[in-house]
């Protein structure tokens, strides 16, 4: 049955305004890509089944609710009830703009203050597909390093590595809860 699953975890999606957040999660959850969305206004979720297969070889179907959060400052106050019971989150900048880039430690601490504790986030480099990109590779995976979070480029204009994010995620956060159980 398509609509069974075996974990269920709360996602969040952060990063500075007009990085790609809303593209990169209608491009996973609907599998396509439009140049006219409306700045998210608040918040809104989507929700999408995805198979991740482990180290085992087992697949397991995870269901993910994913947290489209409004990066503009004029939401700064309202992000963080929308941050609570996240199991993990993506952290999106443009390669295009450095601005974004370097902006991420100010989100990774407004995200660990509203919910005070780690959880997985995988960093993702967006907007590949743009000829004038000023943010390289080896910056962006020195980041992720840094911070122990897989590293993942991604066009949401192309849909490239735009699955990768989820996949990635997916698995770390089931790897986290069947480890948490066997302890
Ligand atoms: P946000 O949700 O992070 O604020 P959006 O960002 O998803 O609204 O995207 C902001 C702008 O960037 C949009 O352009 C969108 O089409 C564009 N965009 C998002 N991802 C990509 C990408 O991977 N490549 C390219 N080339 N553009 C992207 P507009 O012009 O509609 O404002
Ligand atoms: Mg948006």
């Amino acid at each position: 049955m398509s609509s069974s699953y075996d974990y269920l975890f709360k996602i969040c999606v952060l990063g500075e305004g007009a990085v790609g957040k809303t593209a990169i999660v209608t491009r996973f959850s609907h599998g396509f890509f439009r140049t006219d969305y409306k700045t998210t206004i608040g918040s809104q979720f989507a929700v999408k089944n995805i198979d991740v297969f482990m180290d085992d070889g087992s697949k397991v179907t995870v269901k993910l609710q994913i947290w489209d959060v409004a990066g503009q400052s004029r939401f700064q106050i309202l992000r963080p009830m929308y941050y609570r019971g996240a199991s993990g989150g993506i952290l999106v900048y443009d390669v295009s703009r450095r601005r974004t880039f370097i902006a991420l430690d100010e989100w990774l601490v407004e995200l660990k203050k509203a919910i005070n504790k780690e959880i997985p986030l995988v960093l993702v480099a967006n907007k590949t597909d743009l000829p004038d990109r000023v943010v390289d590779t080896w910056e962006g995976r020195e980041y992720a390093q840094k911070h122990g979070m897989p590293y993942v480029e991604s066009s949401a204009k192309t849909g490239e590595g735009v699955v990768d994010i989820f996949e990635e995620l997916a698995r770390i956060l089931v790897r986290q809860r069947q480890g948490g159980q066997q302890a």
